[in-house]
This record gives C-alpha cells, structure tokens and sequence, in this order.
C-alpha cells in the first residue's frame, strides 16, 4: 500500500486560499453541518473563525435528508461534513456563494464550480485522491481553511474530529493530512498523543470496568468484572488508588506492557490462526490527550469526549457541543451532565430488554435484532453494546422503524475489528444491499448504517447472509 500524503496538495491548497478570500468578501454567512461529532466538530471552527473575523454569521445542524430543497438566503452559504454528496444549490441564485468543505464522496466533477454562474467552491480530499475516511476528516478539513488565518490553535478540535469520524481506527493511529493537524495541535501544546492500550474510558472508567466491556472477541473477562480484577491482580495492577478506582491513564507505561501481553496471550488462544496477526493491532492504539482539560474528565481523552459530543446530537441537543467545543462550559457542562445520564440509562435499559428476551437471532453469516420502539438515532450505538453478547465472529445488524410517522427501517451494523483487519468493509456491502432493496446506507468497515423500506427487512437479511459465504 502506498504511504498516504502528509502535506495539502498544491491545488488544494489554493483552494482553502480561495476560501480564505470569499470568506474576507461576505457579511452575511450561513454554515450548514453534520449532526455527528465530526459535523459538529467542523461547525465550531468555522463559527469560532467567524466569531474572530467579526462576520455575521448562523449555524445549523442538519441530517442529509434536509439538504436537496434548500432556499440559499444568506450571501454565503459553507456546507460542512456534508454537501458533497447532495444537490444544495437547486435553488441557487446568481448573487449566491458557496463553499463546500465535505470528505465524502462527492457528485460534481471538481470543475463544477466554473460552469455555474455563480460563486462555487468545493474542496473535497477526494477530487486529489486523497482517502476521506483515513486521512481527513469534515472537521480536518475546515481547520485548514482556519489554519490559513492563523488559527492553529483549534487543531485540537480537529484531532477531536477525526477521532470522533473513527479515522483512526485502521491502524490505530492519525494517519495522512490528520497526522499534519495532530503535529500543529501537539506543537501548539494542545494534545500529547500516547502510546496506549485500545480500551474505551481512559480517563472515567475504572479499568475493571473498561476491561469487562471488550468486545471484539469474547474473552473469559468479556461482561466479567470479576475476571477482569483478577486479571489485574495476577499482574499487580491495583483496583483502587486510596479511595479512588485506578483508570487505564493511571497506569506506567511497564503496567501498561504486562497488560499488554496478557491480553495478546489470552486473544491468541481464543482467535482462529488467520486472525493472529491481527491480534496486536487490536490491543494496542494511540490515544489523544486534550492538555488544557483537567485530568480525570471525559474532555481530557479525545475518544471519551467524542462520545459524548455524540450523546448531544443523539438527543438533538447540538447547541450544548458547540457551546462546549467553543469554550462556553459553565452551563453546558451541567446539561451535558444530565443527558449523559439519560442517555447512559436508556441504552442500558435497551440492552438488557435484547438479553432478557433473547432478541438476537443467529443466521449462517449474521445475527440480528429486531429494536422495536428504540430510538433509530441510537440502534447503532446498542448494536455496539450488544456484540458481546452474541457471536463476534459474525456481524450484528440492528433494525428499528425510523420514526412514528415513517414505516422505513433504519439498519446498524457493527461488528469486531477483526473482521475489517481481514480486509471486509461492511460499509460498502450494506451499500450495495440496501441499494438492491430500493434503499440507501453506506458507512465505515466495522460502523456502519442504512434506511431501508419496510417491506424489504426479510429479503435484505436473505441478501445480507448470502453476500458472506465464504468470507465469514
Ligand atoms: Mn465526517
């Protein structure tokens, strides 16, 4: 494979200078982003951009599905983590401007924008063959327009970003243009990355606990506190520091490697041979420190703090992220509080409603469950939870209807990294699928979505199974 670019192509570079330009020549601006921790992450830069360019400006967050009738009435109008891939200027007026900042996969050609008569600029990390899912992000790309004036210090939120956008889960590491917004952010002081063990909830949960909730493979710790204190016993890890639970950022590096080992020990003799390679991989990743967030918060670590921007727009509460990503926390740190609990108590309740009544059906190649009343903003989140109670060797699809008012089915699908490490990308095959049953989905290798009709949940699942014969 080749080593992905570690510095803005030339063309794309004049790009955000373009940017830079059009943005200095409006008063009137609206930005348009995606609900998810990465949309989100790219509507604070760009608005904390404006706010410091005095520039008028509004935000809102939308789902895809908002944007092919947009009336465009502000001067300016940037669309960011999304827009690529929708028609948003249907509606377009000669006087209108448009700056698209997107790394999905987009639907103009990049000459799109001298042949409409009005003023259109794209900048897509795709139109320089430049991979959007590894190598930058929606927020990635708006800090480097922010970068051009001399904002370097919201490279964190960009870090925030890509990790929130899963795109370092590949290799466990920022890789391509996030590694130039990683380097900015570490040479700003902002974000120290370590070299760490692969476990969610360095900074707020205790290890115990971190260590019960792995998943990828069933380990004899896997739901298992008590095996997981042991497993810490066994090597000298304590389970407590005075009165306090002793989290996985407590640990020294040594504690860290004799973890490390008896994890890789104990996935070895559990995986099949061709997965053993892989085993490392899946113990061992990078992790971001945000510096100027105090130490045993969820802000503090990149992947906590990305959850729970997403905790925020999973209840329609967007407006706390950005006040908090902003630096206006006083009273957003209190709300987020109460929805994180909320949120924590819902997916719980969900989760152990699926086990108590044994929801999850087996097939040859996938398991599945029918989420019946759960919120279609969260059934991706549970289908995550829920892995380790049935079989990672195959992935689990979750279905729930998408709204009261509409019959369609939103699908989630997650499954073990070891499958995408051995090279599936399920993100591409539900694509494929929900397009073959009239719907639409698309998505990461081990995260990834689709709406579906109804109607077409029992072909879908048939066409589902069959696609992995031989590759499960
Ligand atoms: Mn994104």
């Amino acid at each position: 494979m080749n080593e992905p670019l570690t510095e803005i192509p030339k063309e794309m570079d004049k790009s955000f200078e373009k940017a830079k330009e059009i943005i200095q020549n409006s008063e009137d601006i609206k930005i348009y982003s995606h609900i998810d921790c990465d949309g989100m992450s790219a509507g604070a830069i760009l608005s904390t951009m404006l706010d410091r360019q005095e520039k008028n400006h509004e935000s809102e967050f939308v789902s895809l599905d908002k944007l092919e009738n947009l009336e465009l009435e502000h001067e300016l109008t940037i669309f960011s983590d999304l827009g690529s891939g929708q028609n948003i200027d249907k509606f377009a007026k000669k006087s209108s401007k448009i700056i698209i900042l997107d790394h999905h996969p987009p639907i103009r050609k990049i000459e799109y924008g001298s042949i409409v008569p009005y003023e259109f600029l794209e900048i897509n990390p795709l139109y320089y063959g430049i991979d959007g899912s590894n190598y930058v992000s929606g927020g990635g790309i708006s800090y480097f327009l922010a970068k051009k004036f001399d904002y370097l210090d919201l490279s964190w939120i960009g870090v925030l970003s890509a990790v929130g956008d899963m795109q370092n889960s590949r290799n466990g590491t920022l890789e391509g243009l996030n590694s130039i917004i990683l380097n900015d952010s570490i040479n700003q002081g902002y974000v120290q990355s370590i070299k760490d063990l692969s476990l969610y909830g360095r900074q707020t949960r205790p290890l115990f606990v971190a260590l019960s909730y792995f998943s990828d493979v069933n380990l004899p710790i896997t739901n298992n506190k008590t095996e997981a204190i042991a497993l810490m016993k066994d090597i000298g890890i304590k389970r407590k520091n005075g009165d306090k639970f002793v989290t996985l950022s407590d640990l020294t590096d040594i504690e860290k490697g004799k973890l490390f080992s008896e994890l890789v020990k104990m996935l070895s003799k559990e995986v099949p041979k061709k997965y053993v390679h892989y085993v490392p991989k899946l113990v061992a990743a990078d992790s971001y420190e945000f510096l100027q967030e105090e130490n045993k918060t969820f802000l503090r670590d990149a992947s906590e703090f990305s959850t729970a921007m997403n905790a925020c727009s999973r209840n329609q509460r967007e407006d706390i992220a950005i006040k908090i990503l902003k630096g206006d926390r006083i009273a957003a740190l209190d709300e987020l509080e109460v929805i994180s609990k909320d949120h924590k108590r819902y997916l719980a309740q969900n989760i152990q409603k699926i086990e108590d009544d044994d929801l999850i059906i087996e097939k040859e190649n996938i398991q599945y469950f029918d989420g019946n009343g759960i919120k279609s903003s969260v059934v991706g989140t549970i289908a995550g939870m829920i892995l380790s109670y049935g079989n990672w060797r195959k992935p689990i699809i979750g279905f729930t209807e998408v709204s009261e008012e509409n019959s369609d089915l939103k699908v989630s699908l997650r499954c073990s990294r070891l499958l995408a490490y051995d090279g599936i990308h399920f993100g591409n095959i539900i694509r494929k699928i929900s397009n073959s049953v009239g719907g639409s989905g698309g998505g990461h290798s081990v995260a990834c979505g689709a709406y579906i009709p109804g109607e077409k949940k029992e072909e879908f699942l048939m066409k589902f199974n069959e696609s992995l014969n031989g590759i499960i």
